[in-house]
């Protein structure tokens, strides 16, 4: 098993170090995984990699002038809507043009649905001299609920075992893809924190003046798994206590539905919307509190960030999430739906600035220790690698099919092995 803390202790990938060229396919739309492919492409760009961003538009967070080459895709979908058998195909098409004309070594899919499809193909379009190793990474609701689907959980099963590499960013999702897709345990790479520990400040929020009402944070997507609209009512009752408001940063289908339960608690006077932002550090500063109250999450960068930040979580005992925010360490965990439960934890740790203080600085501890982007990266090298190896072997070896580079893929720490 790797836990997020074992990355230190993480044997020495493969000694072939030679710059590689990679192509890191991702959503441009909010969320985590676009954050965590835009930082992860810096920081490799950052180690002297040639790496080509590749997606419909740059990501929000992806940083100018970090070395970082765009390349605009055909959209395929995004977490909210899976992409059509049609727009796989275009994105397929348009990877494999990419990786012709730009050389890349490695595709590096962030999400089994749309892009480990699509990269899997774009690598079967091209001749055997010409195609990369693909590496896929699982974020989430691809497993927890897209998989639902027969033909959906049919199709990604088949990309993941086409994958030369595949990685899952928590524990909790590893043996999730594991029960799901019947498939060998990914290996464990955790998301790393780069921006807010880093973030100048820029924008946010003015400075709060003592006695202004605390400040509650939630930031996502705002999808009906964030459960966004329980901010609310936490909101409402921690209000009764002591006076806050609730800011919430990000875009998406429920902020209507939070505006309504707003007006219902009587409490709209509360609730401040801050919109879709790459600068979440400036109002991390400002936060008393994040709230990330979900109904499933495979990781929380939300959290991490937070943790970066040195603000202490109250959310829900959920998936990965329970991996990142220790609960009485950092975060106060709680089952989903308990509003009340989380309510009450909101105000111990508000009334008590000391209690508050311990937990933010053990989360910034957690969060510089075991989710340090350069070790992300380096862990992310040491599965190229073994990709690398796994595929230049099964081109000479017996066990190999001989065309086909995913005759070994990697799913675990160890060496990779014929399975099939
Ligand atoms: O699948 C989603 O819900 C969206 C996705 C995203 O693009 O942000 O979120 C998932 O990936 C993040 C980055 O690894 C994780 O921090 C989130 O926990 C995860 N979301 C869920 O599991 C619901």
């Amino acid at each position: 098993m790797c836990c997020p803390s074992a990355l230190a202790g993480r044997p020495a990938a493969p000694t072939d170090r030679r710059p590689l060229r990679i192509g890191i396919v991702c959503f441009a739309a909010l969320g985590g995984s676009s954050t965590v492919a835009a930082s992860l492409a810096g920081q490799l760009a950052g180690a002297g990699h040639a790496v080509f961003l590749l997606a419909p538009v740059p990501p929000l967070r992806l940083q100018a002038g970090g070395g970082v080459r765009f390349r605009a895709m055909p959209g395929a979908g995004h977490p909210l809507r899976p992409g059509a058998a049609t727009e796989v195909d275009a994105l397929a098409q348009a990877l494999a043009a990419v990786v012709a004309a730009d050389g890349l070594d490695v595709l590096h899919a962030h999400y089994a649905h749309p892009h480990g499809l699509a990269a899997v193909r774009a690598r079967d379009l091209l001749p055997v001299g010409q195609r990369p190793v693909v590496v896929t990474t699982l974020h989430g609701t691809e497993v927890t609920a897209l998989a639902a689907d027969p033909a959906m959980a049919a199709s990604m099963r088949a990309a993941l075992l086409a994958s030369d590499g595949v990685s899952a960013v928590s524990d909790f999702l590893a043996d999730a893809a594991r029960s799901v897709f019947h498939m060998p345990r990914p290996v464990v790479i955790p998301n790393a924190v780069d921006a807010v520990l880093r973030a100048p400040g820029a924008g946010g929020l003015p400075p709060r003046p003592a006695g202004q009402r605390r400040v509650l944070l939630h930031v996502s997507t705002l999808r009906p798994v964030k459960r966004a609209v329980d901010c609310v009512a936490i909101l409402a009752l921690v209000n009764r206590r002591l006076p806050c408001r609730l800011l919430v940063v990000g875009e998406g289908p429920d902020a209507d539905a939070l505006r309504r339960e707003a007006v219902r608690l009587d409490v709209a006077d509360q609730l401040c919307f801050a919109g879709a932002t790459a600068d979440v550090g400036s109002f991390l500063r400002q936060a008393d509190l994040l709230l990330l109250p979900s109904a499933s999450e495979s990781f929380g960068m939300a959290a991490l960030e937070a943790m970066a930040a040195g603000v202490p979580v109250v959310g829900s005992r959920v998936g990965g999430l329970v991996e990142v925010a220790l609960d009485g360490v950092c975060a106060r965990l709680l089952p989903v739906g308990d509003v009340a439960g989380m309510a009450q934890a909101a105000c111990e740790l508000l009334l008590d600035p000391r209690l508050a203080a311990a937990y933010g600085q053990a989360g910034r501890r957690i969060a510089r220790a075991r989710y340090a982007p350069a070790a992300v990266a380096d862990a992310y090298l040491g599965l190229y690698a073994r990709a690398l190896g796994a595929a230049a072997r099964a081109r000479g070896l017996p066990c190999g099919s001989g065309d086909h580079p995913a005759a070994n893929p990697v799913f675990t720490d160890h060496q990779p092995r014929c399975h099939r």
